[in-house]
């Protein structure tokens, strides 16, 4: 099974909300990020709650590792169930970000290379091979890997052990549902959906991954 995750960037909360209450039924999990807590706050957290869906907080912390620690205190304590962090701070920021997530029982995921095109530009080959050597040593619970560039993925996957993998890509970025959700835990997918004339019904044809 791979779990669907709706990425919820829609900056008008009361149309976040609708959507993400028609798509319920039909995901795993929903990620929040700045789109949405610039313009709602942070507490729109315990107004998904009525949802009763793992909330994604998806703000790429990188920064030192005491400001990560208070991004990450805050993130916890307004109710989200995991952080995505960045990789590329390095060891002390990323194991900041992950004591957190321990301290207050939830996760912590580490991005290692991203799925846009100008993501190869740093990132790319080795460094996020190494990434993913981090985010393992550094008991994180799992990685954000490319959905654009399955290959990618696939070699990472070889790196994590036990890690999970969350996969940003599919639809709008031009990632193929089909071509990575066997080798992933989870693919997060955001306009494909909540752009859709019927986002429900978009989040059901998708949830074919969930079984
Ligand atoms: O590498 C990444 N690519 C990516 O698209 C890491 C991410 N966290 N994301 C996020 O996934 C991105 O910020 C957005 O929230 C979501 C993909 O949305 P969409 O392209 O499906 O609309």
């Amino acid at each position: 099974m791979t779990a669907l995750i709706l990425a919820l960037d829609v900056t008008d909360k009361t149309k976040a909300i609708a959507i993400a209450t028609r798509c319920a039924p039909h995901i795993d999990a929903v990620k929040v990020g700045y789109p949405l807590v610039l313009s709602a706050g942070l507490l729109v957290a315990e107004e998904l709650a009525d949802l009763d869906l793992p909330l994604i907080a998806d703000f790429k912390v990188a920064d030192i590792p005491n400001t990560s620690r208070l991004i990450a205190e805050e993130v916890f304590t307004s109710g989200y169930d995991t952080l995505i962090c960045q990789g590329f701070t390095g060891r002390d920021s990323v194991t900041a970000c992950v004591e957190v997530a321990r301290e207050y029982g939830g996760d912590c995921f580490v991005v290692t290379e991203m799925s846009h095109p100008g993501a190869t530009e740093f990132f790319h080959g080795g460094i996020a091979e190494r990434i993913a050597v981090l985010a393992k040593e550094c008991d994180a619970d799992g990685i954000i890997a490319p959905a654009t560039r399955p290959d990618r993925v696939a070699s990472l996957k070889l790196l994590i052990g036990d890690l999970k993998i969350y996969s940003p890509g599919v639809g709008a970025q031009g990632g193929d549902i089909s071509a990575i959700a066997s080798i992933v835990d989870g693919i997060i997918i955001g306009r494909a959906i909540y752009d859709a004339e019927d986002p429900g019904e978009v989040a059901l044809q998708f949830a074919g991954i969930r079984q």
